[in-house]
């Protein structure tokens, strides 16, 4: 097929480059890239290919010698040299070629920021600054000379030499291309050092523009925390001296792990109360945390071709949850990873989108950086470390660096590596790899004589490319409880390896209550029928506090679904969470998370399986209606909540403050339904940190008030871009489906909308994807504004338009009307002229 690359095709690189040499005169219009490559061929002489886009060559010389034009051929995406034209043994190639960094709006390669210049090049940007075998099984050491009059000029690596004008960087790691990183601006450090296990001791710089230095601490805390708690869970020491991170305003990801140099979103670096809320907070250590963590998973060992994304990625995942459970949220953070799943992954899998952990063939790789990869990735690692335990993990996990430090690797070694440190055959385990789609379990039981009996079945619905599902390996972790609450059987791990199975226990004196998938220890869809009442039981006694709080979900969930159906709210749930309110045992951040209903996409994915069509209109007022009901039966003890949870004092972003801040907010939502907003008003008023006074501020737009609130917050805050797209994002993602189309449309063509960064697009145009009722207007002029600025995106940033279009992934979801609006609005993207590979891909599949 025409523009697809598939794994099966794979073949390496028929060079070794012992090392590259890169010489940068920086210039916005005319950068200058000089490269020199000292290449051997590995199984005697081949035509040599190196990638790359965009780039105005100025010559090509061979051991010093400039080569004729008829020993190249030049192509748009690449430069290949003639084997004839190549010696037998080792020779020198250098390149030189011209770019244009200031004109470069896709925010791949070489590009400028705010004045600053930065690199990305993951997945394959470094194609775009010079030629070279841009893949990542070709590993090199890198010298870099920048030349630029900017204070600080950076690259990977130590520094090695610096003057009026210039800098040199040498990385003594081999690497691939896509963790190569330049940096040169007007930047300012905060600084500080971290002694490893070993007793180096290791500078760390967080560099931002001038202004911005007083909210860099808390990133570079988290940065030591994170050094720490890889030498202690998983015995990792870093392995340079120094180690930088930068912060840039446009940015198309979260941030990236350059070697000694991670660049980072902004908005993943600043942070003081006044701007950031407490889960920036938290999503500020978890990146720094992720892109730490990557130097040994990701770096030292990387991936041999990009179908093994999830190699890298869903290992760094699951160590960067595993970081936040260990030194900040402990259960909660399960609780929320789950959450975050289901309405990312679990949605991407039952749409025209879905694909594997590791897929066999793409179009273009950017489009693969997904919540299959890194979240459905990270699950499957854990469902590895379920089935070996802790110390088979560990022993797995050394066994891994010491094995394959320096390579770059496939899953095939990754599972190997399981199978030899556990003495395990792990051939049916690696299907999570290679299938797309969310198994359904279902479960029944059986009790007589004293023994229980608990039956699984699992199936998986077809999804594209893949009718047939055969039976995963699933592991199942149960527990029992007695009548009284009391644990009568503790967790054991189940492991399903057919399409249906039983498991027994024997020696009960009653039948139990089953705490099934505790911890949530597989990716999967349970279904049980059980009673509410049965639910509440659990919502108030399972001792896994996953479950636990699983329960109540569930008994929202069902209690949603019949109510956008018609129904009135179940009383078993509307009792069991005045029990859970009441319950002073459970932390503050825990009763945040089960006062919280679902969200109206979860409702419509819901309904959507049971072959309800959903209407987001009904979605929307079950949900309004649930929370006046809990706020009118429990009134007391909402109040009871929101003025006992007030935190005094400076802000701190620990745990327990955040929690009990969440608490506030989630008992605020409800008690805001009864009050008319007073209360929000009154503590958007007096709010002194950012949690809080974006928290009033988003209740009062859900009910179309906060006008003053409003226009107060954009006086305050008009000039810090991070902290306008809060106010952006709120109003898109909470503005009542009447106006929501409306309100984005003048927030969009309000002159100051700066919408060519990706923080700004996002904030908007994201926030509007997530207001479910909105997106969904039944006359389609949601997706038609949403098709409007992804097609005037496109042309300037083909990723983040790609990236975005995933709003659409449901569509075929809704009712007859709705989908003929959506459909006209993906034709109408898939036929604009000159639209990117990305974007098409994209669409292509969304239409499928
Ligand atoms: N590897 C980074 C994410 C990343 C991926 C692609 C990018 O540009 C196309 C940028 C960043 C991470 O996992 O954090
Ligand atoms: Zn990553």
């Amino acid at each position: 097929m025409d523009g697809v690359t598939l794994l099966s095709d794979y073949k390496p690189y028929p060079y070794e480059i012992e090392k590259i040499s890169l010489v940068f005169q920086l210039a916005p219009e005319a950068t200058k890239v000089r490269a020199t490559l000292a290449m051997t061929p590995r199984d005697g002489v081949a035509d040599l290919h190196l990638d790359g886009e965009d780039l105005k060559l100025l010559g090509v010389a061979l051991n010093g010698a400039p080569l004729a034009a008829e020993a190249y051929t030049l192509t748009t995406t690449g430069l290949t040299i003639a084997a004839s034209a190549l010696p037998e043994g080792a020779f020198e190639l250098q390149t030189e070629v011209e770019i244009a960094p200031a004109k470069n709006t896709a925010l791949e390669g070489l590009y400028m920021s705010n004045g600053m210049y930065c690199t990305q090049c993951e997945a394959e940007g470094f194609r775009k600054i010079t030629f070279y075998p841009d893949r990542p099984d070709v590993m090199t050491r890198f010298h870099v000379r920048i030349e630029s009059d900017l204070p600080v000029l950076l690259s990977n690596g130590n520094p090695v030499g610096q003057g009026a004008g210039f800098a040199e960087w040498d990385d003594p790691w081999p690497k691939p291309a896509y963790l190569f990183a330049l940096v040169a601006g007007d930047l300012r450090a905060t600084s500080g050092s971290f002694t490893t296990a070993s007793g180096r001791k290791v500078d760390l710089n967080i560099w931002v523009r001038p202004g911005d230095e007083d909210r860099c601490d808390f990133a570079l805390a988290s940065l030591q925390r994170s050094m720490k708690w890889d030498e202690e869970a998983y015995g990792r020491e870093y392995d340079l001296d120094l180690f930088n991170i930068v912060a840039v305003d446009d940015f198309n990801m979260g941030a990236m792990e350059n070697k000694g140099l991670n660049i980072f979103n902004s908005k993943l670096v600043l942070a003081s109360p006044e701007t950031a809320t407490d889960t920036d907070y938290e999503r500020i250590e978890a990146v720094i945390a992720h892109e730490y963590f990557h130097n040994w998973t990701g770096n030292r060992i990387t991936c041999r071709d990009w179908f093994q994304l999830c190699l890298k990625e869903g290992l760094t995942v699951y160590r960067d949850q595993s970081f936040t459970r260990d030194v900040r949220l402990g259960a909660l953070k399960r609780i929320d990873d789950v959450a975050m799943l289901r309405a990312r992954q679990f949605r991407e899998d039952a749409g025209p989108l879905a694909h594997p952990p590791r897929p066999s063939s793409y179009r273009e790789i950017n489009n693969f950086y997904t919540a299959t990869v890194y979240e459905k990735g990270a699950e499957v690692v854990g469902m590895l470390a379920t089935l070996l335990g802790a110390e088979g993990y560990r022993k797995a996990l050394d066994l891994y660096f010491e094995r394959h430090d320096g390579q770059a690797c496939t899953i095939e070694d990754w599972i190997k590596v399981f199978e030899d440190a556990s003495g395990r055959d792990l051939g049916q385990f690696k299907l999570w790899y290679t299938q797309a789609g969310t198994p359904h379990l279902s479960v029944s039981e059986q009790f007589e004589n004293g023994t229980y009996t608990l039956t699984f079945e699992q199936v998986t619905a077809p999804t594209p490319g893949e009718p047939e599902k055969p039976p995963r390996h699933i592991p199942t972790a149960v527990g029992l409880l007695g009548q009284n609450g009391d644990e009568v059987v503790p967790t054991q791990v189940l492991e399903m390896t057919k399409g249906r199975q039983s498991f027994t226990f024997t020696g009960l004196a009653a039948k139990p209550v089953p705490s099934i998938l505790r911890g949530f220890s597989a990716p999967v869809v349970l279904e049980r029928d059980t009673t509410p009442a049965e639910q509440a039981f659990l919502l108030a006694h399972d001792t896994d506090p996953f479950n636990r709080w699983e329960a109540g979900r569930n008994l929202a969930r069902d209690t949603l679904m019949a109510m956008a159906q018609g129904a009135t709210p179940a009383p078993d749930y509307l009792e069991a969470v005045g029990q859970m309110l009441a319950d002073d045992a459970a932390t503050p951040g825990f009763r945040a998370a089960c006062l919280r209903l679902p969200g109206e996409d979860e409702i419509a994915a819901a309904l959507a399986k049971k072959d309800v069509v959903p209407d987001p209109d009904a979605i929307r007022a079950a949900r309004r209606g649930l929370m006046a009901t809990l706020a009118q039966r429990h009134e007391a003890a909402l109040v009871g909540a929101y003025e006992g949870s007030a935190v005094p004092g400076p802000y701190s972003p620990d745990a327990a403050p955040a929690g009990k801040r969440a608490l506030r907010l989630a008992a605020l939502a409800l008690l805001s339904t009864l009050d008319q907003g007073r209360r929000a008003s009154a503590l958007y008023a007096e709010a002194t940190n950012m949690t809080e006074s974006i928290g009033a501020l988003g209740l009062l737009v859900a009910q179309g008030a906060g006008q003053a609130e409003l226009t107060a917050f954009a006086a305050r805050w008009g000039a810090d871009p991070l902290v306008m797209d809060k106010w952006r994002s709120v109003q898109a993602m909470l503005s009542p489906p009447e106006t929501a189309v409306e309100v984005v449309t003048a927030i969009a063509e309000s002159g100051a909308f700066e919408w060519k960064n990706p923080n700004r697009f996002r904030s908007l145009l994201g926030g509007f994807a997530a207001n479910h009722a909105g997106f969904h207007r039944a006359d389609g002029a949601g997706y038609a504004l949403f098709a409007d600025w992804l097609i005037k995106l496109d042309p300037l940033n083909p990723q983040t338009a790609a990236r975005m279009s995933t709003a659409f992934e449901t569509w075929r979801r809704y009712d007859a009307t709705r989908q003929t609006h959506a459909k006209a609005a993906l034709e109408r993207i898939a036929g604009t002229q000159g639209l990117s590979r990305d974007l098409s891909e994209m669409v292509g599949r969304l239409l499928g």
